[in-house]
């Protein structure tokens, strides 16, 4: 049976869930990134990438949230993993932004099922630049990476996007979201954001999950399980479970279900 959230996300290729998290586990989010920004000062914050991410508890908790993988669910099946995680936290005054792109175009993935949840830590609005989707455009051809361009102007998070040309952006959509809010995405859909000149921090969390049957055909990444079982017929290898210690990671409600047992 199709649900009303599927139904949405077929036709437009995005799909808005409200308060799909409480404003404490957004507040924690965002927390998380300004303790990160602290500890990798050479790194801008829109680039926290998998690799920072992937031995951490707090990610590990986040990413597997019940409410999380249950809208994921509907769109993947019950078997899932999440496959690379991404802070796109825009600094006040000079966050970068991101041009159009599709993200199939840039994924190692067989087949290409997979889906996107954006989580909004703060406010996410036009002023400080946040996800924006052409509607429809799901249903385009993937553009490869060599059909793109390379801009390494470095005010980019992404350093390639769709040649402007081959945009039509008269139904652009943006997704103003609360904390806690989220946004879902197909990979085909046609999306960036603009920079962020506004006073203010936008921080979001770009999530990919995959059914564990999708094949990821990049040797070294690390997804992680959240629900169900692994695929036998593939070789995808799961990130271990961290353990949590002081010393190395941000505290969170929580944490004791992290610590040796
Ligand atoms: O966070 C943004 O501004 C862009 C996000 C994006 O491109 C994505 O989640 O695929």
């Amino acid at each position: 049976m199709t649900t009303p959230l599927q139904q949405e996300y077929d036709e437009k290729g995005y799909v808005i869930v409200r308060n799909a998290v409480d404003a404490d586990l957004a507040r924690e989010t965002a927390e998380h990134v300004h303790w990160l920004a602290e500890r990798n000062p050479g790194v801008r914050p829109e680039k926290f990438g998998h690799n920072m991410l992937v031995t951490d508890p707090f990610m590990h908790r986040l990413v597997g949230d019940e409410r999380l993988v249950d809208i994921v669910e509907q769109f993947i099946g019950s078997d899932v993993a999440m496959w690379a995680a991404h802070y796109i936290a825009k600094p006040p005054k000079h966050g970068q932004k991101v041009l159009w792109h599709q993200d199939g175009s840039y994924w190692p993935l067989e087949p290409m099922e997979v889906t996107t949840i954006w989580l909004a830590a703060t406010a996410s609005t036009r002023e400080n630049g946040c996800l924006r989707v052409l509607p429809g455009t799901q249903n385009n051809r993937l553009l490869s990476r060599k059909e793109m361009i390379d801009v390494k102007d470095g005010k980019n998070v992404l350093g390639s996007g769709i040649h402007p040309s081959q945009i039509d952006d008269s139904h652009v959509v943006n997704l103003e979201l609360q904390p806690g809010d989220v946004s879902v995405h197909n990979p085909k859909i046609i999306h960036g954001s603009e920079a962020n000149t506004s006073d203010t921090w936008r921080i979001g969390l770009t999530l990919r999950y995959i059914p564990t049957s999708t094949r990821i055909k990049r040797e070294g990444d690390r997804p992680i399980l959240v629900r169900g079982q692994p695929d036998a017929s593939n070789k995808n290898i799961y990130a271990e479970r961290p353990v949590f210690d002081p010393a190395q990671h941000m505290s969170f409600r929580g944490q004791e279900d992290w610590m040796p047992a």
